[in-house]
């Protein structure tokens, strides 16, 4: 499996033009504000704060990427950027601040020639929303190789986590994608992630 060695914030952008130039590939990050979406950048990265925790929803209206070097069989270097994408769904800004996703969502998957995969966040304590929904339809007209990882699975029973799975699965109509369970406080799913981008990116 792949090891995390280091990682550095690149940039911020909005449109295309200001996305950095790169010769490695891209893995993207997504999903509504406060689904813990940096939390899990900050777990899979094995750092504290490189992806701000935010307890403002739907602050980060950006798209950030970072740039990860790793190494695979305990002795292959290789280079990757993380994409943190903006998050979606926070009700207390005007209606085109909460469009503006949308946008920027579409036009990182149709001209990010570099992406090769793209992770959406759920929680697993809810139901489905619509823009999740949305988002995968997005995804899957791209082409783009996707997976779902549901959030937060230590504020669930042990016992109950892999029928709320199910459950997304079914609300979210996922067939042949993966869906992972995932915590950032209890660390766990990290090998499952980690496995799905090593095999995206290898
Ligand atoms: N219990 C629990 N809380 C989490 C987890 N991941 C994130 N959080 C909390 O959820 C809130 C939003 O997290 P953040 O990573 O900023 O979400 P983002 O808006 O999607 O980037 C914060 O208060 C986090 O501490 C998790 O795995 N378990
Ligand atoms: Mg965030």
């Amino acid at each position: 499996m792949i090891r995390i060695l280091e990682s550095e914030f690149i940039t911020s952008a909005v449109n295309p033009g200001q996305y950095p130039e790169s010769t490695c590939v891209d893995i993207a990050f997504c999903g509504k504000s406060n689904v813990g979406k940096s939390s899990m950048i900050n777990t899979l990265l094995n750092r504290k704060t490189i992806a701000k925790i935010s307890n403002t929803p739907g602050k980060t209206r950006l798209i950030n990427f970072f740039k990860i070097r790793f190494l695979h069989n305990e002795q292959n270097e290789g280079f990757l950027n993380f994409v943190d994408l903006p998050g979606y769904g926070y009700a207390k800004v005007s209606k085109t601040e909460r469009d503006s996703w949308k946008t920027m969502i579409s036009s990182f998957l149709e001209k990010r020639f570099q992406l090769r995969g793209l992770i959406i966040l759920v929680d697993i304590r809810h139901k489905a929303d619509p823009k999740d929904i949305l988002m995968l339809e997005l995804v899957r007209r791209s082409g783009i190789p996707h997976a779902v990882v549901a959030t937060k699975t230590d504020k669930l029973k042990k016992t109950v986590v892999n029928q709320y799975l199910q459950n997304l699965k079914n609300e979210l109509g996922l067939v042949d994608e993966n869906i992972y369970g995932f915590s950032s406080l209890k660390k766990s799913g990290v090998e499952n992630v980690l496995q799905w981008i090593e095999n995206r990116v290898l």
